[in-house]
């Protein structure tokens, strides 16, 4: 028995400041193409697709960003995207700067339908980088001045044939992420990503950049039975060489599928949802080997607490 789904990781080069946003859903038409042409079904665009990413500048007046974020999606300047989707009856998740109606700010992704259905949208849970100016940094991390944490936590949703899952960089750095949507019954998960190469509080990480994509990922494919599609926004944009790298995981752990250059670039595979069973039936039965009872201090804590275990009565004795 097997359930395989066409997938693409629509990889993006750099997306300069001043690309006209009309400019970068031409991209994204091109790269819906390709991955038609190679039988794609599921098209996975990076985290804010549609701009540069602009948490790398520092604006006194937050609300000058508000320019890059769309308060409607579709809206006018995607509908081409959709429109394009539709008529090639090929689903995608595309990642966007979100401003809701009553003013929330989101680092978002959504996943839509082969038939153009808005499965669902889902919000960046981790968001990684700083609040307030930090000039010392050859460019900065913003994030979490200009979006909120996602409230809704992380789903799985019937589509493509299988349970599928979202995930927006940083989240793919956080165990939990995955585990969330491994008690769902996850087995793919779409993620786009935006990684600077070089990590400023810590730049002995750079060299690892690439390394650490591959780790979490394929850990958290693995630990998990999940496939996972990861595309990436990367290439040297507006001077910040950002991780390339897209790749699609299988529930083994494996690469099987990873881009080879910095640009825009389609990598294909055909995912056979039903290979997760391999893993969530067998050596991660959740049901039958997970032993909650004793996690929890995952959900209870937030950072590490130094309380030392008690010791029972009489121990430290010399065993006789
Ligand atoms: N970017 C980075 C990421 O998690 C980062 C931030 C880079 C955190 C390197 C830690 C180390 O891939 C986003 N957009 O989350």
């Amino acid at each position: 028995m097997t359930r395989p789904v066409v997938v693409a990781a629509a990889q993006m080069g750099p997306v300069a400041r001043d690309e006209p946003r009309p400019r970068v859903v031409d991209r994204l038409i091109e790269l819906l193409r390709r991955a038609h042409r190679g039988g794609a079904e599921l098209v996975v665009f990076p985290e804010l697709a549609l701009t540069t990413f602009f948490p790398r500048w520092w604006e006194e007046d937050p609300a000058q960003m508000d320019a890059w974020f769309e308060t409607e999606m579709p809206g006018p300047l995607t509908k081409a995207l959709f429109d394009e989707a539709a008529r090639l009856e090929i689903g995608f998740c595309l990642g966007y700067a979100e401003l809701t109606p009553d003013g929330h700010h989101f680092n978002s992704q959504i996943l839509v339908e082969r038939d153009a259905t808005v499965v669902g949208v889902f919000r960046k849970v981790h968001i990684p980088g700083h609040a307030g100016n930090e000039p010392w940094r050859p460019f900065q991390h913003l994030e979490r001045r200009y979006f909120e944490p996602g409230p809704d936590g992380f789903g799985v949703w019937p589509a493509f044939g299988g349970r599928i899952g979202m995930m927006i960089c940083n989240d793919r750095r956080w165990p939990e992420t995955y585990r969330v949507m491994g008690l769902q019954g996850v087995e793919l998960i779409c993620c786009g990503y935006n990684t600077p190469i070089h990590y400023a509080p810590e730049p002995s990480q750079d060299v690892l950049a690439g390394f650490h994509n591959a780790l979490v990922m394929q850990a958290g494919a693995y630990q998990n039975g999940t496939w996972v599609v990861a595309a990436a926004k990367g290439g040297v944009e507006e001077g910040v060489d950002s991780l390339a790298q897209s790749c699609v995981i299988a529930p083994s752990g494996q690469i099987v599928a990873q881009a080879y250059t910095a640009a825009d670039e389609v990598v294909l595979a055909s995912c056979d949802l039903d290979w997760c069973q391999r893993y969530t039936t067998t050596v991660f039965d959740f049901d039958q080997y997970r032993r909650p009872e004793l996690y929890t201090r995952i959900t209870a804590q937030r950072g590490v607490l130094l309380e030392d275990v008690p010791t029972p009565a009489g121990s430290g004795e010399p065993c006789p």
